[in-house]
């Protein structure tokens, strides 16, 4: 830096030099400063020199700024070339590590797109997802709204009382021959009590117009009730009773005993058959009789009066043997259970036939049998034994046809002669009664 004043002394020099010469009045043809700020008058050396004092400093001040501004410039100016410097050489650093840089950032983003494309797939996915559970939901809420509304309803129905929808006949008797001799002509349930029972029980009576009524003791038509049943379920009775006559059924031997053995009225045993054609037909025993359970509830009567079905409890000569009639016989045979064996047999007819009836060794008639859809069947069928234990009457049907309907019923003897009477074409005016 230059010394500041320098540049004075040539000016001052050159005042002395001029402005000491003149004594004339000053014009700006005889002084070379002119200036207010010296009044009208061409200024003495004192006078320049007091002006210079006067105004030294505050020139020398405002120099000193404008050192001060030019050093800053100056600082600024190595300051930006320094950045201008590193600028270039940061600008000639940067195309060796830009390649590199960019596709990893690159390869990067694109990872990342790919990944947030999987969740928004991911998040649509569940959202459909809980959408079908929504409306599987609202679904299940309907039905449970259904099915609330229908137990509701059910309770309701169960708030009833409840109604007895099977009609029971009011008119009783010790049979049902004596419900019919007081004017009972239709058919359905009944008490009866016999004269030695204990109390009553109920019964089925086929009634007719002619004023014959049956105790019906066993029904045989779909096969719906397995007959094989043990001593004290034959002895009470099983299966169903039904004001229609349109249920399966075995009354009881206890019953059976109590009604045919009550008083010294002989009672007639009507066996009624349907086979698989539609064809019926039937056999009557004349006094018929059940003993006592200590007798094995053994069947009795005096003689078959009758019945184009045959009479099978007379026995039946298969052809086996000579002996096959008598051994095949019923009258006079005891109740066989297959847990009471009371046949005439080694072995167990009962059991062998899965059954309970007034077995012999074994049967030509046999009522309790196995139920056999379309009647005919094989030794095949019958099972491991081969034996015949369909529902047989082999004077009118072979031992290997089943029947499809049958009914055993009693009625008093003395009336017999009347519905025989009575019917021109057997048994089937009374049956449809
Ligand atoms: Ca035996």
């Amino acid at each position: 830096m230059k010394p500041r004043f320098n540049i004075w002394l040539p000016l001052l020099s050159f005042l002395f030099s001029t402005c000491s010469t003149y004594d004339v009045p000053v014009t700006r043809d005889n002084c070379c400063i002119l200036d207010d700020r010296f009044g009208s008058f061409c200024p003495t050396t004192c006078g320049i020199a007091d002006f210079l004092n006067t105004y030294q400093p505050t020139v020398d001040r405002d120099l000193r700024i404008l050192e001060q501004i030019l050093e800053q410039i100056s600082n600024s100016s190595g300051l930006t070339d320094q950045l201008i410097a590193q600028i270039r050489q940061a600008h000639m650093g940067s195309p060796q590590t830009q390649p590199n840089v960019i596709p990893g950032y690159t390869q990067k983003s694109r990872e990342i797109i790919d990944e947030i494309i999987r969740y928004e797939n991911i998040v649509v996915a569940h959202e459909n997802t809980i959408q079908q559970l929504t409306d599987l939901l609202i679904l299940n809420n309907n039905n449970i709204q259904h099915l609330k509304q229908k137990t509701a309803q059910l309770e309701a129905q169960c708030q009833q009382p409840c109604k007895d929808t099977v009609q029971i006949q009011e008119l009783t008797g010790r049979d049902c021959q004596d419900i019919a001799n007081k004017g009972a002509r239709q058919s359905g349930l009944y008490f009866i009590k016999p004269l030695k029972a204990k109390e009553q029980f109920l019964v089925y009576c086929e009634m007719d117009t002619l004023g014959n009524g049956w105790t019906v003791f066993q029904r045989r038509l779909d096969g719906s009730e397995d007959f094989n049943k043990n001593w004290i379920q034959y002895k009470e009775g099983f299966g169903h009773l039904s004001p229609n006559d349109q249920t399966e059924f075995w009354l009881g031997n206890e019953k059976i005993h109590l009604i045919t053995t009550q008083s010294a009225i002989p009672y007639a045993l009507r066996i009624e058959l349907e086979d698989w054609s539609g064809q019926k037909s039937y056999a009557d025993y004349a006094h018929f009789k059940v003993g006592t359970e200590a007798d094995k509830y053994r069947l009795t009567y005096a003689f078959f009066s009758g019945g184009e079905a045959g009479d099978a409890f007379e026995g039946y000569d298969f052809g086996d043997d000579p002996s096959d009639k008598f051994f095949t016989s019923h009258n006079g045979m005891q109740f066989s259970t297959p847990d009471n064996d009371n046949d005439k047999f080694d072995g167990n007819c009962a059991e062998q036939d899965r059954s309970g009836w007034w077995m012999n060794r074994c049967h030509a008639a046999h009522l309790n049998g196995k139920y056999y859809q379309g009647g005919s069947y094989t030794e095949k069928d019958a099972g491991p034994n081969g034996y015949d234990n369909g529902i047989i009457w082999a004077t009118w049907r072979s031992r290997w046809y089943s029947m499809k309907k049958t009914s055993m019923k009693i009625i008093p003897f003395s009336r017999l002669s009347v519905v025989t009477g009575g019917q021109a074409g057997g048994v089937k005016e009374v049956g449809d009664a």
